[in-house]
Parts: structure tokens; C-alpha cells; sequence
């Protein structure tokens, strides 16, 4: 469904405090219920351990490299012919192995170390809000929307957690930022964060899938490079969470260090963490009932908007119905891109196209799912269910 941006106000008072268990202060209740045995009995992973047949091919240009001594552009040729091959398998949520998601890693943060803590954007783009682990919708996402390189993508963060494809989802996404830097930037969310995954699920998983916890512990190291903000052709400043009492400009947010876990205050958390109230007496900055980051006033969000000279704050992290939301008179837009949340919340999921001064909002709804259809693959819960219980 395509919604015009310029068209009446149908968003103004949609915007639902509802991401209703990402309050740190009420955690494991709903991480545990979220495993249960019914909504496993149907559920089919693929192998984990996929054969090794990418990692001799890998082996073996890279001793094609050593052999011929030429380093940087073989190189760069060796990851690129590989990096096909891991993007279109995690499209079928066939994961990688630990050797390379290691090898994948390593090289995002050679990408994203080099990336300002405030991304500068050009439109056309696309701009997508939270997927949470939801790897069908992803892939729905992607067919609707086009792909990179073709179409350049912006992802607000929280790509696990939650959904039951946190690995494969995180996995493609990383893969794909290897392949096309230019064409994708991903921002890091609250729960790219060693804290919150091991609540919200990423951590089960990747024991699950890899039998300990170092692949957590290889994505959380690369976690800790993403960027926390992007800004579009100057006018648009995008963010997982929102403001904070901590900066009152965007040069403010450049001049932060963000390399590390994201810490329990101040303005990195706030970033991640924060949502705008849309109480017309909530002015100013009040605590957030997440327990984490702030809750912030239309007065900042036009204070905020002038004094940075920018249209628009555009952030995800929050569910709302109809997939996009708008509030503080438009100056701020909420966008949330996994459909039937959790697989129970019945919303529909948004996107956003700009292109100069043109944005489109578009709206999809849950992709099904084959699971019990899934080939080649293993029941986890069979495997694990001493794990689960
Ligand atoms: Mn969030």
C-alpha cells in the first residue's frame, strides 16, 4: 500500500508507546514465554554448520594472494567473490560458519571504523526501522522496496533480538554492507548491545546455532563500530531512539566517542534509547518508562530542528500500527519495519523513499512463512530443547 507523505494527517496521532517489552526493568518474563514449546514444534532452522565449501574456496584465493604476493587488490577480489555467495545463502537463512562470520566481521569493521559517528546521506534512499530477527520480512522488505546496490538503504538499528532469524537477518545485513558500503549504512540500535541481547534472544540463538558464545561475542565486538546517526542531504537526522539532554546540536553528536558497549546514560544511550511524547504537557525532558534514555517534548523537537537547521528527525524503535507515525507537528517520524511484531502484534510495517524533496510512505504486511517447508534443515527444538527448558 503507498501512502503519500504530503496527504492528510493520518499519522498525527497514531504513535503508540508500545514497544511494550523493551523496558529493561521487566526482562526475562517474556524471553523465556517467547521459546515455548508449541511455537517450536513447527519451527526448522537450517543447518548451522554449513558445509565448508565457501571457506575452501576462501582458503584457497587466499593462498592464491599469498602465492602471487599481491595483497591489497587481490584481496579486496578474494572477499568480493565470497561475499556474493554468503549474501545469497543467508537469503535462504543458511547461515555462516563461525570462521565466517569472523572473516565477516573483521572486515565491517574495517568499514565502519572509518564512518563518522553521523553519517553523511545523500537521497535517493531508503529508510527502514527496526526487523528484529524477522528474516521473512526482511526478504519481503527487499522485494518490495528493491535492493542494493540498486536502491541505497538506510536501517535504523535493531536488526536482532525478538524475531527467530536474529542471526541470518544481522548476518545479511552485515554482508551486504561489506559488499556495497556506499549503498547501505546501518545505524546501531538499543539492542545491538551486549546487555540487551542476552535477554531479548540474539544471545540463545547464536548458543544455539554455534554451540557457544563466541559468535555473539564476535557480532557484539562489531556492534560496537556502528554509527548512531545519519543525516540526509543535510535536512533529515535519522536515529534508533531520539534526542537528549546531553546535546543540544548535531556537532555535539560528532564529536561524541561511540566505539564500545553502549553505556547505561548519557548521550550514546540516550540516542538509542529515547522516544518523543506526544502529551502537549510534557515539555522539556522527562524520564522514559524503558528505564533507559528520555522521553522528549515537541518544544525540543522544534528547538532541536532550528537551532541544527533540519526539516525532520526521523527514528525507529517503537512499534506503531501502521509501520510509520508522525508527531511533534511532523517534525518527527517513527518508522518500524517488522510486520506482526513478534509474530502476535498485528501492525503493519513502513518504509520511507526520499528523494529530494520528495518522501513516499510505504507499508507491507508479514510475509508468510515456510518454516515446516524449510529444506536441508534441523528442528532446534529437538536439538536444544534441554537448552530451551
Ligand atoms: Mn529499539
Amino acid at each position: 500500500m503507498e501512502l503519500s507523505f504530503s496527504g492528510k494527517d493520518v499519522y498525527g496521532t497514531s504513535l503508540r508507546i508500545e514497544d511494550y517489552d523493551d523496558d529493561v526493568s521487566s526482562t526475562s518474563a517474556f524471553s523465556s514465554s517467547f521459546y515455548l514449546k508449541e511455537e517450536f514444534d513447527s519451527l526448522k532452522l537450517l543447518d548451522p554448520f554449513p558445509d565448508e565449501t565457501f571457506e575452501d574456496t576462501f582458503t584457497k584465493c587466499q593462498k592464491k594472494v599469498f602465492e602471487s604476493e599481491i595483497d591489497s587488490t587481490s584481496d579486496k577480489f578474494c572477499y568480493s567473490s565470497n561475499i556474493d555467495t554468503w549474501i545469497s545463502q543467508l537469503k535462504t537463512r543458511k547461515i555462516l560458519s563461525l570462521s565466517q562470520v569472523k572473516k565477516l566481521c573483521e572486515k565491517v569493521k574495517d568499514i565502519l571504523v572509518k564512518e563518522s559517528n553521523v553519517v553523511e546521506l545523500s537521497s535517493p534512499i531508503t529508510v527502514c526501522g527496526d526487523t528484529h530477527g524477522q528474516h521473512y520480512d526482511l526478504m519481503e522488505l527487499f522485494k518490495i522496496a528493491g535492493e542494493p546496490p540498486d536502491v541505497n538503504f538506510l536501517f535504523l538499528g535493531d536488526y536482532v533480538d525478538r524475531g527467530r532469524y536474529s542471526v541470518a537477518v544481522v548476518s545479511l545485513l552485515l554482508a551486504l554492507k561489506v559488499k556495497y558500503p556506499n549503498r547501505i549504512t546501518l545505524l546501531r540500535g538499543n539492542h545491538e548491545s551486549r546487555q540487551t541481547t542476552q535477554v531479548y534472544g540474539f544471545y540463545d540463538e547464536c548458543f544455539a546455532l554455534y554451540g557457544d558464545h563466541s559468535a555473539w561475542s564476535i557480532f557484539m565486538d562489531a556492534f560496537d563500530y556502528l554509527p548512531v546517526c545519519a543525516l540526509i542531504d543535510n535536512n533529515r537526522l535519522c536515529m534508533h531512539g531520539g534526542l537528549s539532554p546531553s546535546f543540544s546540536t548535531i556537532d555535539e553528536i560528532r564529536a561524541l566517542f561511540r566505539f564500545g558497549e553502549i553505556p547505561h546514560d548519557g548521550p550514546i544511550s540516550d540516542i538509542v534509547w529515547s522516544d518523543p511524547s506526544d502529551r502537549k504537557r510534557d515539555l522539556g525532558f522527562q524520564n522514559s518508562p524503558r528505564g533507559a534514555g528520555c522521553m522528549w517534548g515537541i518544544d525540543v523537537s522544534k528547538h532541536f530542528t532550528e537551532a541544527n537547521d533540519i526539516g525532520t528527525i526521523t527514528r525507529a524503535h517503537q512499534v506503531v500500527n501502521e509501520g510509520i507515525s508522525l508527531c511533534h507537528n511532523r517534525l518527527v517520524v517513527t518508522i518500524f519495519s517488522a510486520p506482526n511484531y513478534c509474530y502476535r502484534s498485528g501492525n503493519l510495517a513502513g518504509y520511507m523513499m526520499l528523494d529530494g524533496n520528495k518522501s513516499e510512505m510505504f507499508t507491507f504486511e508479514a510475509a508468510p512463512r515456510n518454516e515446516s517447508s524449510s529444506s536441508g534443515g534441523f528442528n532446534l527444538f529437538d536439538k536444544y530443547k534441554d537448552f530451551f527448558f
